[in-house]
């Protein structure tokens, strides 16, 4: 009884359009000029043709969005969340095509798409949908931004997406958004669930293509804010490019985040956290948990531990329901990967495997624990992003600090400690933008999630997020409200 999910759904989802995608503008579909492939990374195969915007594709999705700005606006915010609502339902109602298009254009367990990343956009849509609702009586002085740009990773497709859109759409703003060349496809069908739900047109508009399209809505005039997840190289540029611009600016980049085990933790739920924290969707996760400080009392029984559960985690077709760990998103990430697990080995770090047998086509990498390794080493500072997690240990709860601290990042940490004092104590003196205590990845549309230093700024989801899509109605500056 463990076949592998079919991907005939989704397959039959790409061939009505003919497996060749255009841009979804103005509510509909615009057809591409020049297309590149978007492959299956667990087969090499490819999925589909996908298109690449020019300046001039961004212009038409801009028009569309700036026309369809001022009735958006107007509406009354119950009349959005209407929208909000209709759209939660259709992603609901269409879920197991969601989750294998996703599975198989991103080469994630189909477990996780099916359990996590479909559900948490659901809920993302629910929600806004409710905060549409209150906009009008909770945020009587605050009006949309405009026409807002978002450029999304690759490695949570639908989910980012949602995490953008929702809030945008909620606040009255018309969007356009760029999905991650490598995994486009939920994207362009969430195109058409907004379609199905008779989204006005010109509301939402999806644009597909490469950093250089990117760069287009990055230096558009009449996008008025940008929001940004992907890398700090990336997100260092678009800083710049929009300094002076007048734009509104949100980033969510890398992270190496700290998972402190503390002498006292329960071990083998932290061995479990570490597994979600790192070995979670490839350990291609922004907040993964992917530099473990251990106490040393325990660490060598932690290790051990830890070994013997990664020695027993499945490798292999996202599509089948029992496998723990997918395929690596492209060819040149697994060399990326590749490339900085041997700069550790070289550098001294011990080097600890999972034997587990790969699939021989396709891009996979085993489950890897470095240890031996110096806090300034390349694999400790760097983010990987991959199946890859480095282990230190430390002596005292405040060298356990100071560790986790030694970042250029700071996006999230978990602390196991069964002293709930010490967690706590802990927990604001790390430096980072979520901080757990006893689990991890615990994601809510109603927390905002987002980091400090090179991590990026401004918050996704809860009541900060919104605020990321709203800006002073004029003549209503809180200042003045304050005054009266
Ligand atoms: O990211 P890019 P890549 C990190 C991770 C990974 C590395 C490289 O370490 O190994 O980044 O991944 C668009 N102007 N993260 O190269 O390039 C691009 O098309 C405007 C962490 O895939 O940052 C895509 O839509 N846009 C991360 C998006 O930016 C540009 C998630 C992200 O791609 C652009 C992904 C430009 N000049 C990677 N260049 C996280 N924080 O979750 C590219 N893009």
């Amino acid at each position: 009884g463990k076949a592998p999910e079919s991907a005939e759904l989704a397959l039959e989802w790409l061939a009505s359009h003919n497996n060749t995608f255009g841009h979804h503008i103005n509510g509909s579909w615009v057809k591409g000029k020049e297309h590149f492939a978007s492959n299956n990374p667990a087969t090499g195969q490819e999925l589909a043709q996908v298109a690449q915007a020019d300046d001039k594709i961004v212009q038409k999705a801009v028009n569309a969005a700036n026309k369809a700005l001022p009735d958006w606006q107007a509406l009354s915010g119950h009349q959005r969340g209407q929208y909000l609502y209709a759209i939660a339902r259709l992603i609901q109602k269409n879920s197991r095509l969601f989750a294998v298009l996703e599975t198989l254009d991103n080469g994630k367990p189909i477990r996780e798409s099916r359990d996590i990343d479909v559900p948490l956009a659901v809920r993302h849509f629910y929600h806004h949908a409710g905060w549409a609702q209150l906009l009008d009586t909770e945020f009587p002085d605050h009006q949309a931004i405009g026409v807002v740009g978002q450029i999304i990773p690759w490695n949570f497709p639908l989910l980012m997406l949602a995490w953008k859109i929702a809030p945008a759409l909620a606040t009255g703003n018309t969007v356009v958004i760029k999905p991650a060349e490598f995994t486009s496809l939920t994207a362009l069908l969430f195109a058409e669930i907004c379609e199905q739900a008779g989204l006005p047109k010109g509301v939402l508009n999806v644009v597909t293509g490469d950093g250089r399209t990117g760069q287009h809505i990055v230096n558009h005039p009449e996008i008025k804010k940008i929001a940004f997840t992907g890398s700090t190289a990336v997100g260092r540029w678009i800083r710049q490019a929009t300094a002076g611009s007048g734009k509104k600016l949100s980033l969510e980049l890398g992270g190496k985040s700290a998972f402190i085990v503390c002498a006292d933790a329960d071990l083998d739920a932290a061995v479990e956290g570490v597994v979600d924290a790192i070995w979670f969707n490839q350990g291609q996760v922004c907040c993964a948990g992917s530099r473990l400080l251990v106490q040393e009392a325990v660490a060598d029984r932690f290790h051990d531990k830890l070994i013997s559960r990664m020695n027993k985690l499945r490798v292999g077709d996202p599509l089948d329901k029992s496998i723990d760990m997918g395929a690596i998103i492209d060819p040149r990430q697994q060399q990326k990967i590749a490339t900085l697990v041997q700069a550790g080995v070289d550098a001294g770090a011990s080097l600890n495997q999972s034997s587990v047998e790969l699939p021989e086509n396709g891009c996979f990498y085993p489950p890897t624990l470095l240890t031996d390794v110096s806090p300034s080493d390349q694999v400790v500072q760097d983010e990987i992003f991959g199946p890859v997690l480095v282990s230190m240990t430390f002596r005292t709860p405040s060298e356990a600090v100071a560790l986790a601290n030694n970042s250029r990042y700071g996006l999230a940490a978990s602390i196991w400690s069964e002293n709930i004092n010490l967690a706590m104590h802990l927990a604001p003196l790390v430096q980072a933008g979520v901080v757990w205590i006893n689990c991890t990845n615990q994601f809510d549309a109603a927390a905002g999630f987002g980091g400090v230093k090179e991590s990026g700024f401004g918050r996704e989801g809860g009541k900060e997020g919104l605020f990321e899509y709203l800006k002073n109605k004029p003549g209503k500056s809180p200042a003045k409200v304050t005054a009266k």
